[in-house]
């Protein structure tokens, strides 16, 4: 059997469903998913193999307008992505249909000359005469290899999609272990966990400029110990995150323990405290933690 390996970028708005696919298609929890807009700030690498053939995912923060420089950071981190890979996924909202983000996607997705395909996601909401005009005017704005229709959510169409994109990966060793599904560190997963429980719990009084800082990983015989500081902009939502006698706080720790411990196996202990940090995007400092260039 000859190996193929390749990286993949997955590019879209924000919200379109990438984060949710990676998961799918790794089969684990990868990267962290909210129906809040903006949920991946960073590039994230979800890893699965396809008969003899390797594929890196590389999650994507949303395309969307940036007003912050942490929102500066993260679309850059998005482009970047697409340099870096061998082809191109465009994820989008079918819901949605051609949007100024899309359009700014393809307008550079064409800059690459690198294959691309493009999906239409979530067609379990989507009549399809609905999708199949969307895939007409989607051909007239770029000749995209492939043209996939698929339910990240419920897994629908999603074979195929890895069939063709396998098809186009080069020859070439296998980059990481076959069981390997994440190369995201640990501590950094961790982080982002606690943030998923907090958009979970409090998505209608919460603003998603929240941030979770891993500040110290223990592993001993014991299990492992996560402490990580959430940072909220204002009083106001610190007092939101801790909830009457710190019990809101209690239970976002209290979930993302559990699915650490299920994810390693291990016995898991959590340590949660928030401060009330206003400039935490304006100092890029912050967010170089995730690897993102400020
Ligand atoms: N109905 C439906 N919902 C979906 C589907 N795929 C994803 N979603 C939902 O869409 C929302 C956003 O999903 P994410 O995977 O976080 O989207 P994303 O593109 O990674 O978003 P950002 O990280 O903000 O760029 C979540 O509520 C998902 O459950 C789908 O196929 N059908
Ligand atoms: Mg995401």
């Amino acid at each position: 059997m000859t190996k193929k390996c390749g990286f993949i970028s997955l590019i879209g708005p924000t919200n379109a469903g990438k984060s949710t696919l990676v998961n799918q298609l790794t089969g684990a929890k990868v990267s962290i998913v909210s129906h809040k807009v903006q949920t991946t700030r960073t590039q994230v690498r979800g890893i699965l193999t396809h008969n003899d053939t390797q594929m890196i995912l590389m999650d994507t923060p949303g395309i969307f307008k940036a007003k912050t420089p942490l929102d500066r950071a993260m679309i850059s981190a998005a482009w970047q992505a697409l340099g870096e890979s061998d082809a191109i996924l465009v994820l989008m909202d079918a819901q949605k249909g051609i949007t100024p983000e899309i359009k700014q996607i393809i307008k550079n997705v064409k800059s690459t000359n690198k294959p691309t395909f493009i999906a239409m996601n979530k067609v379990d909401k989507v009549k399809k005469e609905t999708l199949l005009a969307l895939a007409a005017e989607l051909s007239q704005m770029h000749d995209f290899k492939e043209y996939f229709m698929i339910s990240a959510l419920k897994n629908k169409g999603t074979e195929a999609l890895l069939d063709k994109i396998s098809a186009e990966m080069k020859e070439g060793p296998w980059l990481y272990d076959e069981d390997q599904v994440s190369d995201f560190p640990l501590k950094l997963f961790a982080a982002e966990l606690v943030r998923e429980k907090i958009y979970k719990f409090l998505h209608q009084e919460l603003p998603y400029d929240i941030a979770v800082m891993p500040e110290k990983m223990e592993h001993t015989e014991k299990g492992y110990n996560f402490h990580m500081a959430i940072y909220a902009m204002r009083d106001s939502q610190k007092k939101i995150i801790l909830g009457k006698g710190g019990l809101q706080l209690k239970q976002i720790g209290m979930l993302a323990r559990e699915e650490l411990e299920r994810e390693l196996e291990e016995k898991v202990n959590v340590f949660l405290f928030v401060k009330t940090q206003p400039n935490w995007q304006k100092d890029s400092e912050h967010y170089q933690v995730w690897g993102l260039e400020g």
